[in-house]
């Protein structure tokens, strides 16, 4: 008898302890989860200073200026507001580039006005070269990054 209720409580302590670890582990593994998300994380740098520039496609197949000048080694973000027409804004490393078929640095999508849409640009001083890629001859500019 007695050897019996030895037993019964040796296995009910064993369980007891079982219960305890797998309480633990659920607990340790709900820290664990709750530690990687920290708000960090979430935090996505937005172009730092905010640098901007626009230009517009005009009626007569024209950009408003064939000389837009933005900051250098700074995030800029160009809006190409088209308010005529169908047109699109892309920025090359030069001319040669843009008739050479060499791939623009950034481009916007071809739309019909009125639509806006925009690049964003982070680039060495110097000047570059734009134009809409659906009028590549006529409209035409030079960006002066500087
Ligand atoms: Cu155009």
């Amino acid at each position: 008898m007695s050897v019996l209720i030895v037993l019964r409580s040796r296995v009910s302590l064993a369980f007891l302890a079982l219960g305890l670890a797998l309480i633990l582990a659920v607990a340790c593994n709900g820290d664990d989860g709750g530690g990687g998300e920290t708000p960090v994380a979430d935090e996505e740098p937005e172009a730092v200073g905010g640098a901007t520039a626009e230009i517009q496609m005009l009626p007569g197949t024209t950009f408003d200026t064939d000389e837009l000048i933005i900051g250098a080694g700074v995030d800029v973000k160009i809006t190409a507001d088209n308010t005529n027409g169908f047109h699109s804004f892309a920025v090359y490393n030069s001319e040669d580039d843009a008739v050479g078929g060499e791939e623009s640095i950034a481009e916007t999508e071809t739309c019909s006005a009125p639509c806006v849409d925009s690049v964003s640009v982070n680039l060495a001083a110097g000047e570059y070269f734009f134009r809409c890629e659906v009028h590549p001859t006529t409209m035409t500019g030079t960006l002066i990054v500087q």
